[in-house]
């Protein structure tokens, strides 16, 4: 190994952070986004201590409700529906051999409910004081100001994981994306980020916090573009990678060098360009297109997709959520 790499330190967390802090400064000029609008009133962060109580009662039996929803969905559909087994994608010259991507992983009913709980999930209030501890954190929307997104966290070494969330834990290890042999892999993390149209994450790597293997799962209907991008290009080697993820319950699991010789990151665009020869799943965006565009298998719409080989990818709204695991300090 390069002596570069030997000594490099992963990018974490706190250093996106720091990226993301100093890229909106440098934006704060720049005209916004017009089309980044609030979806839900989970967006809005009531200054008024009054309205925020309100909000935030009509806003948890929401949740109760939805969480109810859910509980009564998971204990009707055991873990026994089928999914396409997840295969490496194709090797290409970027070498990057352990990604996974395993389209519709979750049922369509489980992930329109899972979104309707999710955003009907308290935002932490701006006013209070305990705002800066960690735990005070998990289970509730965070705004990352600089960011104008939210996060949601959840941590099983500080709080057990919510049903629904432990629902995918267990449909990920029953289909052996994560071995439940390994308790030392198994997720007890789950971070969840939501984007609005035209919202992304500057490239960045996971980190030494993980074991060094990452999950996202995608819902709310948008797809993007995933990014992969060499730490250490060589000379010859091709810069970015796309993979093409969906966000109708897509799973994507990339471990090995995809995670520690990676960065990866998501475009902060509105709609974005897909073509056949840069893309590392150019099919599973065609199939994708005629099964939702025609309703039914339609080869003469895959076929044209196929040979028009580029297309352009909208960008809409997006939830995901990112299974790890993170290692005991
Ligand atoms: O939202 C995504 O798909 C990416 C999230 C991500 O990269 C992360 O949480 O580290």
């Amino acid at each position: 190994m390069p002596e570069t790499k030997k000594n490099a330190i992963a990018i974490d967390f706190r250093q996106l952070l720091k990226q993301e802090r100093a890229k909106a400064r440098s934006n704060k000029k720049k005209s916004q986004l017009t089309s980044i609008k609030p979806i839900s009133e989970t967006n809005i962060i009531n200054h008024d201590e009054n309205k925020n109580i309100e909000h935030s009662l009509s806003q948890s039996s929401q949740s109760e409700m939805y969480l109810r929803q859910l509980l009564k969905w998971t204990q009707k559909h055991m873990l026994n529906h089928t999914i396409p087994i997840a295969s490496p994608l194709p090797n290409r010259s970027s070498c990057i051999n352990s990604i996974y991507y395993i389209p519709n992983f979750l049922p369509f009913e489980f992930s329109e409910l899972l979104l309707h709980w999710l955003q009907s999930i308290p935002t932490l209030s701006s006013t209070s004081s305990s705002q800066n501890t960690y735990s005070s954190h998990i289970g509730k929307w965070t705004p990352l100001h600089h960011a104008k997104r939210k996060v949601l966290l959840y941590d099983a070494t500080i709080s057990p994981i919510p049903p629904p969330l432990q629902y995918i834990i267990d449909l990920l290890l029953f289909h052996n994306v994560f071995s439940s042999d390994d308790p030392q892999t198994i997720p007890n993390h789950i971070l969840i980020n939501e984007y609005q149209p035209g919202q992304g994450i500057l490239y960045h790597t996971d980190g030494p916090t993980y074991q060094p293997k990452t999950v996202t799962i995608s819902i709310g209907n948008s797809h993007v573009l995933f990014r992969f991008h060499p730490r250490y290009p060589q000379n010859n080697q091709p810069t970015t990678e796309k993979l093409f993820v969906s966000g109708r319950g897509s799973c994507l699991m990339f471990e090995h060098e995809a995670y520690t010789e990676y960065l990866h990151g998501i475009e902060e665009v509105l709609q974005e360009s897909i073509c056949s020869n840069s893309c590392l799943n150019w099919e599973d965006y065609c199939q994708e297109c005629q099964t939702y565009n025609n309703n039914e298998y339609d080869y003469d719409v895959y076929r044209e997709k196929y040979d028009k080989a580029s297309d352009m990818v909208q960008r809409g709204y997006r939830i995901s959520l990112t299974f790890r695991h993170k290692i005991k300090e």
